[in-house]
């Protein structure tokens, strides 16, 4: 009796752990790197990745901690990886990335001195020089960046840009999950320093600060993936600054994707009684293609009269 209870327990505590995650080790030049192993002490870990203690994502865009998924600092034993401009980098996330739903983004941000080793996240303004959002279809099924990636052994390959000057560089690599809202962000740092650089610095306009790039109110960002309009459009704005290097154009005419106020999940009815868990009818209950919840795998629809009504990201109930 005792042993089937620690059973379930442990049973229980998994799925906030195994739904989400982030970039476990890194591949530069033929060389892996080892990253961060979140759970795991800080004491005597070493590697070219950023700290970071848990997998669960981010879902606050002006968060502290959106810069590196941590507190901004490095770690005690940091690395930096030397790579050469005009080199690709690939980032390994914990496999298989259970995301496919949003866009892949990728920055750099120059450190000051000789070493990003002591320097705060937070304090460096940030460009970004890859990005992937909607490939094909439509924002309600069509096919993401973070699919591709998950596609690719749950990896993503940037290519760092022969133009960016030598220097010292944090490098953020980011999946954004627009499965649930509000949206979860995964962020991780890597340290590098790049050689045999450009000339082309990035323009004023092309630079952030995490916190800061974002906002909540982005179209891309508060965006309701199961909505009607998102069941017939096959546009998606990506958020962040303009790419680094994109040749400046003047805005755009207004196609940003309009959001709807009412963001619950499609209604169809079903067994939860009133005040039970309930998630979307759509795709199925779990983290990995609900908006409804981490881990979360029970009945989906409520008992008529009453509709599933979005609590918070990680709980829907029947009211
Ligand atoms: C979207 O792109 C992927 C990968 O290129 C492809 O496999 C898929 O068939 C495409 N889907 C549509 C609807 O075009
Ligand atoms: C897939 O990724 C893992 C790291 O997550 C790596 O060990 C493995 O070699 C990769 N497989 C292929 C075929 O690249
Ligand atoms: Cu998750």
């Amino acid at each position: 009796m005792v042993l089937k209870v620690t059973a379930l327990s442990v049973l229980a505590a998994l799925p906030s752990v195994i739904a989400h995650g982030g970039v476990l080790s890194y591949l530069i030049e033929g060389v892996t790197y080892k990253g961060w192993t979140p759970y795991n002490t800080p004491v005597g870990q070493t590697g070219i990745e950023r700290p970071w203690a848990v997998y669960d994502p981010i879902l606050d865009p002006m968060s502290p901690q959106l810069a590196c998924n941590d507190d901004g600092t490095s770690g005690a034993l940091q690395l930096t990886a030397t790579v050469k401009a005009g080199s690709p980098i690939t980032a390994y996330w914990n496999q298989v990335w259970p995301h496919p739903f949003g866009p892949m983004l990728t920055y750099l941000a120059l450190c000051p001195g000789t070493t990003c080793t002591g320097v705060n996240a937070n304090t460096l303004s940030w460009f970004k020089i890859d990005q992937s959002g909607l490939i094909n279809g439509t924002v309600f099924n069509g096919y993401w960046g973070s699919g591709k990636m998950i596609d690719q052994n749950s990896s993503w390959t940037t290519t760092i840009p022969a133009t960016v000057p030598s220097g010292n560089y944090l490098l953020r690599f980011e999946t954004i999950a627009l499965h649930s809202l509000p949206a979860q962000f995964y962020p991780e740092c890597a340290q590098i320093s790049i050689t045999n650089g450009g000339t082309l610095a990035p323009s004023a306009s092309q630079l952030v600060k995490f916190p800061g790039a974002y906002s909540a109110n982005d179209p891309g960002l508060n965006i309701d993936i199961y909505s009607n309009e998102a069941q017939v459009t096959t546009t998606y704005v990506i958020p962040g600054p303009p790419m680094y290097g994109a040749a400046v154009v003047p805005p755009a005419s207004t196609t940003t994707i309009k959001t709807t106020t009412s963001s619950g999940p499609t209604q169809t009815p079903g067994t939860v009684a009133q005040f039970g868990q309930c998630g979307d009818m759509i795709l199925g209950g779990d983290c990995t293609n609900s908006r409804s919840g981490t881990g979360y795998t029970g009945p989906t629809g409520c008992k008529s009269p009453y509709t599933c009504t979005v609590i918070n990201a990680f709980y829907y109930q029947c009211l």
